[in-house]
């Protein structure tokens, strides 16, 4: 048995609507993009689930679609329709000129991680983006999709624009992750959670090698720096995934197939996961039983506690109290 002392918590979306101190300044800031270029309030958010629950990793309170925003395309988030963003057909629809003019236009959020750094104590500051071909997807499909018709066309008989945008997105992204490292970030996680949408020669295009760009580039830049991957749903292609691109840390989800619990010990990579967060919303003793089962399955691996996905916006917050019992319970049995 590896020796299990402290195990790291945190949830991924765990700044967000299930929390009522959440709601009360959203419902004051109707404007969501604004609300992340907001450092003091949105540093402040950040800590909320830290007061809470005394997490141990702060996520920067942010949004993928920045990238696209910084790009000059127009994003808005709609009251209970989610994102929704101007239509684009290639590299020439994005009228930006440069990277730096790019940062410049969301240069607050660099502020709001020097706050957090300048709070975080002992915890863990986790800076993050969106995966290239995630962000492209909601380029792409305007927002949130169901079918991911338009993105799947795109890359099938737009392959070259496709290869362009990502090429923009990967190297701006490099940029800034590295500028969220300078502002004190020591963890960076790469959301690529549409990784699951792409197969064989089309996920190494746009999943692994973007990826593989990405962590060659910040550890360059930052040896210290962890990295976080999570190309969420890529079943099989975890193990590509693994093999390929340099992690600190992979997030899991529940398509994984089972002996990459070897590779990463045996690469020395930490798993993070995988709670499904359905099981958040489930009363009684359940989620404890599903916590445990967790860490039984991860007990020889180097393991961040986590979800399979975000907190969904119905969660109880005493189920999330029963979780990081269940998980402090476990630690101390060992
Ligand atoms: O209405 C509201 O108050 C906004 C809800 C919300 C929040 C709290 C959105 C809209 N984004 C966020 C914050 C956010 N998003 C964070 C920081 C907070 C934290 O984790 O505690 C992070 C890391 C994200 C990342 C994000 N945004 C992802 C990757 C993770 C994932 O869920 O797969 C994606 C895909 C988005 C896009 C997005 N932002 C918001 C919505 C509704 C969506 C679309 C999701 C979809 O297509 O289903």
């Amino acid at each position: 048995m590896s020796n299990v002392n402290k195990i790291p918590i945190w949830f991924m979306r765990q700044a967000g609507r299930y929390l009522p101190e959440y709601m009360k300044i959203r419902s004051k800031n109707p404007d969501f993009l604004k609300l992340c270029f907001n450092p003091k309030l949105a540093s402040e958010i950040s800590l909320q689930p830290i007061k809470r629950f005394d997490l141990d990793f702060i996520i920067l309170f942010s949004d993928i679609l920045v990238i696209p925003y910084a790009l000059g395309q127009k994003v808005q988030f709609l009251k209970n329709h989610g994102p929704a963003l101007s239509c684009i057909n290639s590299k020439k629809d994005l009228n930006y000129i440069n990277f730096k003019k790019c940062l410049d236009k969301i240069a607050n959020i660099f502020e709001t991680i020097k706050i957090l750094n300048s709070k975080k104590g002992t915890k863990n500051l986790i800076g993050f983006c969106g995966g290239p071909f995630t962000v492209l997807n909601y380029m792409i499909e305007g927002g949130t999709s169901e079918t991911h018709s338009k993105i799947k066309k795109f890359v099938k008989e737009k392959k070259r624009e496709a290869r362009d945008i990502i090429k923009i997105l990967t190297e701006l992204s490099i940029e800034y992750l590295k500028k969220q490292i300078e502002s004190g970030a020591n963890y960076v996680q790469i959301f690529e959670s549409w990784a699951g949408l792409l197969e064989r020669e089309e996920y190494v295009d746009f999943i692994v090698k973007p990826n593989m760009q990405i962590s060659e580039e910040i550890k360059k830049f930052s040896q210290r720096t962890n990295i976080i991957h999570f190309p969420r749903g890529s079943g099989k292609n975890y193990k590509t995934f693994a093999e390929k691109v340099y992690s600190d840390v992979l997030s899991l989800d529940h398509s994984y197939p089972n002996d990459i619990l070897s590779l990463l010990r045996k690469k020395k990579v930490a798993v993070q996961g995988n709670l499904d967060p359905r099981e958040l919303l489930v009363e009684g003793k359940r989620v404890e039983e599903k916590t445990r089962e967790v860490l039984e399955k991860f007990k020889n691996n180097n393991h961040i506690f986590n979800l399979s996905h975000g907190i969904l916006p119905n969660t109880k917050i005493s189920n999330i109290e029963k979780v990081i019992r269940a998980v402090r319970e476990y630690e101390t049995s060992k």
